[in-house]
């Protein structure tokens, strides 16, 4: 394909640009379902060099009209896409339901095909390094593997909750409602807390098994030892948790506000325990090399949650000490929360936050490609992620400001996950015109069919995988990506870039 669209279609409102690849012609024509044209726009006379093409755009922004269309360059055109007033809403449930199908320790609904299973990993789990056992049943498998980890499972509650907060209206119900399924990870998060308040960094097998059914993984669970930056993760999670429950369920919401002061406790009386795999252990790390930002966070959330003096001072202290160069809302990196959160403490504090927030947006801006995105050089491993992290936090500075500019930036980000991107990819499995349909997902190889829903980790330069090395070398970043399920650096899937991407839908969708 050489004429780039989000190929889920655009509201009537929005920005519709096409980006073209090569020399196609001047002109951009617009046709309707009957084959007749109905706009014709310019092609911009300016080219960017970017990921070894030559790229123009063409703005057809005055299609407003709700219908199908495709668009027409010379020879080339484009797959077919809607204007309706509603585009996403089907994509938007499936990428909660994602969550659904994740659950580990139930028994998945019939609806759910062939990826329904019997309750899997419901035995306890020994303590690393001790006979002790613990229940540490329930929650989300994280990926295409089945492990559970405290630091990025913190990382989706959070974006799902935020998206809920932000704009509740955008949701539909599938197979599950965001409320509910948060609270399925929540509780089980609850069983990783130990009684001195430090929480587990993890609950895996000893090592990643080969392309089974949940139920079929049947090793020893172990869980893995307690780090600071999974017990700062937790209290942030809990404190915030307890806020968004305190009405709906005030017992709940207690319970997690106790836990979230437990935790702060664990940290306030220890040094930095940074998590990296013990001995005889190969699944997820998630290893980090500083737990300041986690520190600051469950400050924040804390002062928030509990209007205390002392968490308001820990996070005065914290917030002007950090280095506030950055903000990325990562697994690893916390500091995004902390701004956006901070964003709600009183007087000078939250001024701050919301400055952090614009001058992040502000640094984000300038980084936006010919594709639209806010990376270029090097696409980290699960980009994907980061592009629609970078979406939520530039469409914050539209909250503040009421700048066009930082909404359609974030817009950009939600259609190169849909379309506009070099391999054309829809990166949801089960949406658009060529969705992303072999990924590195256990019960997705393990029954021959693509699980729907789910977002791709998307390109990444740095060929980390077999298969990458083999199919990838030599591409520039953005093209970086195979949809084959042995690339577990490209196409690997995950609660934590689901999860940002319904934050980036709860946002853009706000009316
Ligand atoms: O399946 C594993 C995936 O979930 C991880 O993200 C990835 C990196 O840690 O590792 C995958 O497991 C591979 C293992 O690391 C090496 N042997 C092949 C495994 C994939 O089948
Ligand atoms: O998403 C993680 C990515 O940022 C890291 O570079 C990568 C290697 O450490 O690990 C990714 O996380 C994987 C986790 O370790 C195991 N479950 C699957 C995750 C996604 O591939
Ligand atoms: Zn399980």
């Amino acid at each position: 394909m050489n004429i780039q669209i989000n190929q889920l279609g655009y509201t009537p409102a929005m920005k519709k640009t096409a980006v073209l690849r090569g020399r196609l012609g001047n002109q951009l024509q617009v046709k309707n379902a009957s084959g007749e044209t109905v706009l014709t726009v310019p092609v911009s006379a300016e080219r960017t060099n970017l990921w070894d093409d030559e790229l123009a755009t063409a703005d057809f922004s005055t299609l407003t009209q709700p219908g199908a269309y495709t668009l027409h360059c010379g020879e080339e055109s484009s797959y077919p896409f809607v204007i309706d007033e509603k585009p996403y809403e089907a994509c938007l449930t499936a990428l909660v339901d994602m969550l659904y199908y994740q659950r580990c320790g139930d028994d998945l609904k019939p609806e759910t095909g062939c990826f329904a299973h019997p309750a899997c990993h419901t035995g306890l789990a020994r303590v690393y390094g001790s006979e002790e056992l613990v229940d540490a049943s329930g929650g989300w498998h994280d990926a295409g593997d089945f492990g559970r980890y405290i630091v990025p499972a913190a990382k989706a509650v959070v974006d799902l909750l935020m998206a809920w907060e932000w704009n509740r209206g955008a949701f539909v119900p599938g197979l599950t409602e965001l409320p509910d399924e948060a609270r399925w990870e929540l509780e089980w998060m609850l069983k990783l807390q130990r009684a001195d308040g430090g929480v587990y960094h993890k609950v895996s097998c000893a090592r990643f098994c080969g392309m089974i059914m949940p139920h079929e993984e049947t090793e020893e669970l172990i869980l893995s030892p307690v780090s600071t930056t999974a017990t700062g993760d937790f209290a942030a999670c809990m404190a915030m948790a307890s806020r968004f429950y305190a009405v709906s369920d005030p017992a709940f919401a207690l319970r997690m506000k106790e836990a979230a002061g437990r935790a702060w406790d664990f940290l306030a009386c220890n040094e930095p325990i940074l998590f990296r795999n013990p001995e005889g252990i190969t699944t997820g790390g998630y290893g980090d090399r500083n737990d300041e930002d986690e520190r600051l966070w469950a400050a924040i959330e804390l002062a928030l949650t509990c209007k205390e003096e002392k968490f308001l001072a820990a996070a005065a202290e914290r917030l002007t000490a950090i280095d506030r160069s950055a903000a990325p809302l990562g697994w690893a990196d916390m500091r995004g929360y902390a701004a956006i959160e901070g964003m709600l403490l009183p007087g000078e504090l939250g001024q701050l936050c919301r400055n952090w927030v614009l001058e992040e947006a502000d640094r984000l801006l300038c980084r936006i490609n010919a594709y639209g995105i806010t990376m270029t050089d090097r696409l980290p491993w699960g980009s994907n992620m980061n592009i629609s992290n970078d979406g939520v936090m530039l469409y914050q500075a539209y909250v503040l400001t009421g700048d066009e500019k930082y909404r359609q930036a974030a817009e950009k980000q939600l259609h190169y996950l849909l379309g506009v991107n070099p391999l054309s990819y829809c990166y949801v499995s089960g949406f658009g015109s060529q969705p992303m349909s072999h990924p590195h997902h256990r019960p997705s190889v393990a029954q021959g069919v693509c699980q729907p829903g789910m977002l791709s980790g998307g390109a990444a330069s740095g060929m980390m995988d077999a298969c990458a090395r083999e199919h990838l070398q030599g591409q520039p970043a953005g093209k970086s990506f195979i949809d084959h399920f042995a690339s577990y650096s490209t196409n690997e899937i995950c609660i934590y870039w689901n999860s940002p991407m319904v934050a980036l839908l709860a946002c853009l969708l706000a009316k």
